[in-house]
Parts: structure tokens; sequence; C-alpha cells
């Protein structure tokens, strides 16, 4: 079972989208096991961003994640760190792939509508950042028997 940091940006917070992505996430089976809504400290998006600190898109990138509420959730299920990073697409809309979330909803490299954690090390990293531990909860929903099998 694996964790991953999700972040509705601005974009779609604005453009209304989240429902519907989010319901993308619950069809595949995946499981919140947090969810909260927030206005980024600037000082949490730098750190979340320090990464590309040093290319030229990072003034602009803290500009706008920073410029509205966003929704953050912790999704769970088997795998879920590639298998959320597949359902978003590429990271530029307009490469990305009909039928991903990105593909379907965005034409923009910057408004690409959802952040998602790109491997084990980052998510436990990006969860710790938007999260305490308490706000992040083991559960099992009825459904969850039929999603995954025991084989
Ligand atoms: P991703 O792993 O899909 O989040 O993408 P990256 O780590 O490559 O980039 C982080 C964010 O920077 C992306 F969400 C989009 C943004 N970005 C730009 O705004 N301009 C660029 O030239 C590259 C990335």
């Amino acid at each position: 079972m694996e964790r991953t940091l999700i972040i509705f940006k601005p974009d779609a917070m604005n453009r209304n989208l989240v429902g519907r992505i989010l319901t993308r996430f619950e069809d595949k089976g995946l499981r919140i096991a947090a969810l909260k809504l927030q206005k980024s400290p600037r000082s949490q998006v730098e750190k979340h961003y320090a990464v590309h600190k040093e290319r030229p898109f990072y003034g602009s990138l803290v500009e706008f994640m920073t410029s509205s509420p966003v929704i953050l959730a912790v999704l769970e299920g088997p795998e879920a760190i590639a298998i959320v990073r597949n359902l978003l697409g590429a990271t530029n809309g307009r490469k990305a792939s009909p039928g991903t979330i990105r593909g379907d909803f965005g034409l923009d490299q910057q408004y690409n509508l959802v952040h998602a954690s790109d491997g084990p090390e980052t998510a436990r990293e990006e969860i710790e950042l938007f999260f305490k531990p308490e706000e992040i909860v083991s559960y099992e929903r009825a459904t969850d028997r039929w999603i995954v099998s025991n084989g």
C-alpha cells in the first residue's frame, strides 16, 4: 500500500474542476486518507518546489501556487504513486494523452491542474510538509474487498 500527495492547483480550483478530478481518483479505487482546503503559506510552497529554485519558472510557479486556496489530499492504494501520475498524464497539458486528466482538461504547462508526488521518497517528504500525522486517517471502506483481491 502506498500513499501519495495530491494538490488541486489554483487553476483546478478556479475552474471548478476539483469534484470531477477527485471522482477520477475515486473511480480508479484509490482511497482518500486525508483532505483539506488551505491558502498555502509562501514558505511552504517554496520548500515544496525547492528543487526548481534555480529554474526560470520558479518565481511565477510560486506566485501561481499561492494565488488562491488549494485542496490537498493524501490518496492511498497499491502503487498509488505511479497510478496517480499515469492518471494525470504528461506535465504539459498540450502533450498529455487524451483520456488522462491533463489530456482531457488542460492546455498548459504551468496551469496543469494537479500536483502528484513522483516517487516514494518525495511522497513521504511532501505528505510530511503539508499534513500533520493526526490529519491522516487509516480506515477500510466496505468496497475495499471488491477493489483489491487477496491474490
Ligand atoms: P511534475 O513532476 O509533473 O510536477 O513536473 P515538474 O516537476 O517538471 O515541474 C513542476 C511544476 O513546474 C509543474 F507542475 C509545471 C511547472 N513548470 C513550469 O511552470 N514551467 C516549466 O517550464 C516546467 C515546469
